[in-house]
């Protein structure tokens, strides 16, 4: 039976997110659109087999062909990224960064990374997260202009002795210098873990350095602008043994120790389908085009930046060289949730988040939080930005003017009614 038959609820529901999806401005700079093709992939009968182990490795029998499916992306990733070993199990970020840290620590041991209110990550070592419980998290900040500050790094590295650095970000606008991290790790002979999730795509068009080659470990998200669906990747140089047997907390122990981390370590029976739309998404990130992409989502990301500097934003480091901006609406006479609420009503999606030394709370930062990958994808360039950011100015300023804001979503309609998503798709 169709889904538009037996559960008319959920139907009707997805059929409602996706005119969401359609007719807004989605500006979440940690989400994209992935192909249909890839869709198809995930919504795929792959889900329905258990396929605990690794390619010829596995617990269950009948994998032979979801084994073709996980070296496929296996291989594209390697091909991709240039690494030798590529684990494409992890159910997504959070799951890829807790079994590093379940491969190279043990309790107790001690782990840095950049607080989350900085524009680190929760899995950096946030008290309240899993990585700031299990292990004693020392967490770096950024310097007052919003930059990663590796003085500050290398001091706190010095004084704690920390057995992994991470180094990533959710909300930081610009080039991560990977050498500066590394030369901090070889200070304190730590492990670097480089968490490429937000910019995994940039570094496959050039836009950003890759780690690859300097960090120890690498993890990524699949579905932020690598443009995949929902999953997680955790990349390393070397060769796992294989059967899987425990080894030594080494360097060149680090894919076996991945590889037995997400199982038996943290997880069961991988999500085949998910790793069949990886695959694809994989291939679509080694055709030329993509290259392409990558580059316009930066443009795109200056574009918008500009303008909005030009009205008087006050833009976290002043610019990006990257996929997003953390805007600090303070002198906006607005906050960032009052600001994600009323962008939210003009059709506009973004989400509210903290700026360095944030002076109020992170349910009620100062912040907004923008981001072009999504825009990109559905084909919009700079002329597009420099609406959206004379929009986005104009609901700032409406405020409660719900009369106001909905003019905006109008125009925002007619805007995105010329970039279709999905045609033809529905529950
Ligand atoms: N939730 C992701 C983001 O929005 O950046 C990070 O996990």
């Amino acid at each position: 039976m169709l889904l538009s038959e037996y559960d008319k609820i959920t139907a009707n529901a997805l059929n409602e997110e996706l005119a969401r999806q359609q007719e807004g401005l989605e500006m979440i700079p940690s989400e994209n659109f992935v192909s249909p093709a890839v869709l198809e992939a995930l919504g795929s009968i792959a889900t329905n087999k258990y396929s605990e182990g690794y390619p010829g490795m596995r617990y269950y029998g009948g994998c032979e062909i979801i084994d073709r499916i996980e070296n496929l992306a296996r291989d594209r990733a390697k091909e991709l990224f240039g690494v030798d070993h590529v684990n494409v199990q992890a159910a997504s970020g959070c799951a890829a960064n807790i079994a590093v840290m379940f491969a190279l620590l043990e309790p107790g041991d001690t782990l840095m990374g950049m607080n989350l209110f900085y524009g680190g990550h929760m899995t950096h070592g946030l008290k309240v997260n899993f990585s700031g419980r299990y292990y004693n998290s020392v967490q770096y900040t950024s310097t007052k202009d919003g930059l990663l500050d590796f003085q500050q790094m290398a001091d706190l590295a010095e004084e704690h002795k920390p057995k992994l650095i991470i180094v990533g970000a959710t909300a930081y606008p610009r080039i991560i210098d990977w050498q500066k991290a590394r030369e901090v790790a070889d200070s304190v002979g730590a492990f670097l873990l480089a968490d490429t999730s937000h910019i995994s795509g940039l570094i496959v068009s050039g836009d950003h350095p890759s780690p690859v080659g300097i960090a120890d470990v690498i993890t990524t998200t699949t579905h932020k602008t690598l443009r995949g669906p929902r999953g997680a990747m955790i990349m390393a140089n070397g060769n796992p043994s294989r059967p899987l047997k425990p080894a030594k907390v080494l360097k060149e122990n680090i894919p076996t120790l991945v590889d037995r981390a997400i199982i038996p370590g943290i997880q069961g029976g991988p999500h085949n389908h998910q790793t069949a739309a990886i695959a694809v998404a994989l291939k679509e990130a080694l055709e030329p085009g993509f290259k392409e992409y990558g580059h316009q989502i930066v443009l795109n990301a200056k574009a918008l930046a500009t303008e909005l500097t030009g009205m008087g934003y006050d833009l976290v480091t002043g610019g990006t060289d990257n996929h997003l901006m953390v805007v600090d609406l303070t002198n906006k006479n607005t906050s960032g949730k009052q600001g994600e609420w009323a962008l939210e009503r003009a059709g506009i999606t973004v989400n509210k988040n903290t700026v360095p030394f944030e002076p109020r709370t992170p349910y009620d930062p100062s912040g907004i939080r923008l981001g072009t990958p999504a825009l990109t994808t559905r084909g919009m360039k700079e002329e597009e930005m420099k609406q959206i950011g004379a929009w986005i100015n104009e609901a700032i300023k409406a405020q409660d003017n719900d009369e106001a804001l909905e003019a905006i979503r109008k125009e925002v309609k007619l805007l995105t009614d010329r970039f279709p998503l999905y045609p033809g798709l529905k529950y």
